[in-house]
């Protein structure tokens, strides 16, 4: 039902934003095996060149037949030298060593296992393997985590970012084993029906969009990512608060873990990626007992149509959508889009609108999976 123009879209572009990429792709397994080398460049937060294999495999991704020969891969952008020969050497032997010693590397598992963790990126994994812990059960031990741990529902109002990131740590691994629980997309569907329903009573008339990976397609995601708003700009005010407000006490949402919009005094240290009022939680369904992390999304309605764009990913597709905007003389990101010029701010009534605006061609929401 959308105006998919296959034509306009070129798999040999620069541009995570100009090519399709499906979910699965005709190159799926040569694209699983570099993306082991990605993560490992993660974990070990060597991020330039996480970065030089995302874009590899995102440019794989979109490549529309299986590859047999190694000048195909020489065409494509962002495949250098090392990426050549491990391709080659992947399409004479099915193999890649360097892939094969990652996996076979206690190190990488280690560091894998500790940044499955919410809270924990590669420099505290690799301070924690540093003192010598290896599994997650001695992480356990370390923080103090009893089986039975629910964590703390965590101080809004409490300005202490270390505090906060380490309770973090603490409560995503008292629920590691719920988190690690991916969700069906009716587990997601059921989610968002549970939550609108409880919001039309907190402030009725409000429209919401389920994003990230559920959007793209994935039969099973991580978490729930819902970007809201309500017709009416005036009723939106603090709505993020007073509605988490109600779903806490309610018992629906059990941990908060950032509320920014919420102090202005944080507006300027904040690491995220744009203003909009967010909420990433833990929620539990009534009459359920497998926590959920749900994130919650509130934009201005003049703003929705980007924060749906900018919240449906993938993170390769937002990250090029911005350096594409940016060439093209605008400033994109989920909480709006500004002309750099005169920072002119522009509204977008439609999501094809945002792709109008940034000059591309239509992508559907399944082909943003770069
Ligand atoms: P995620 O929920 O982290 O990822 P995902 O939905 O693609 O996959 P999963 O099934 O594992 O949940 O993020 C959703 C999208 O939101 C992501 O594609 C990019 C965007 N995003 C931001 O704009 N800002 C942020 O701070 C984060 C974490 C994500
Ligand atoms: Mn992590
Ligand atoms: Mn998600
Ligand atoms: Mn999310």
């Amino acid at each position: 039902p959308y105006e998919f123009n296959p034509e306009d879209l070129d798999y040999r572009s620069r541009f995570a934003c100009m090519r399709a990429s499906p979910l699965k792709c005709p190159n799926q397994e040569l694209c699983e095996m570099l993306d082991v080398m990605r993560q490992t460049r993660e974990v070990e937060g060597e991020e330039r060149s996480e970065l030089s294999y995302r874009r590899a495999v995102a440019v794989i991704k979109s490549y529309p037949t299986k590859i047999k020969y190694r000048r195909e891969a020489e065409k494509l952008p962002y495949i250098g030298t090392k990426l050549i020969s491990m391709i080659e050497e992947y399409l004479d032997t099915g193999h890649i060593s360097e892939v094969d010693s990652t996996l076979a590397s206690p190190r990488f598992h280690s560091l894998t296992a500790f940044s499955s963790i919410y809270g924990i990126g590669p420099k505290t994994a690799q301070y924690l393997y540093g003192l010598g812990l290896t599994t997650i059960e001695q992480l356990e031990t370390y923080y103090g985590v009893k089986p039975s741990e629910q964590g703390v529902m965590l101080d809004s109002e409490k300005d202490a970012r270390d505090v906060m990131e380490e309770n973090w740590i603490k409560v995503a691994l008292g629920l590691r084993h719920d988190l690690a629980i991916k969700i069906p997309r009716e587990g997601v569907e059921e989610i968002h029906r549970v939550i609108m329903a409880e919001l039309d009573e907190v402030e009725p008339g409000c429209v919401s969009t389920v994003v990230g990976g559920y959007r793209r397609g994935k039969t099973e995601s991580g978490d729930v990512d819902i970007v809201f708003t309500h017709p009416n700009a005036s009723r939106t005010k603090g709505l993020c608060k007073r509605f988490m407000k109600r779903l806490y006490e309610k018992g629906l949402v059990t941990h908060v873990m950032h509320l920014s919009g919420f102090h202005t005094h944080n507006a300027l240290r904040t690491t995220h990626w744009d203003s909009l009022e967010k909420a990433l939680t833990i929620f539990v369904l009534p009459g359920h007992t497998t926590r959920r992390r749900v994130d919650f999304i509130f934009a201005q309605p003049e703003t929705y149509w980007t924060a749906v764009v900018g919240w449906t990913g993938s993170l390769m597709f937002e990250r090029d959508l911005r350096l594409w905007a940016k060439q093209r003389g605008l400033k994109f990101d989920s909480s709006g889009m500004t002309r750099r010029r005169d920072s002119k701010h522009l509204y977008p009534q439609t999501e094809k609108e945002v792709f109008d605006i940034l000059g591309l061609p239509w992508i559907d929401p399944t082909m943003r999976n770069a």
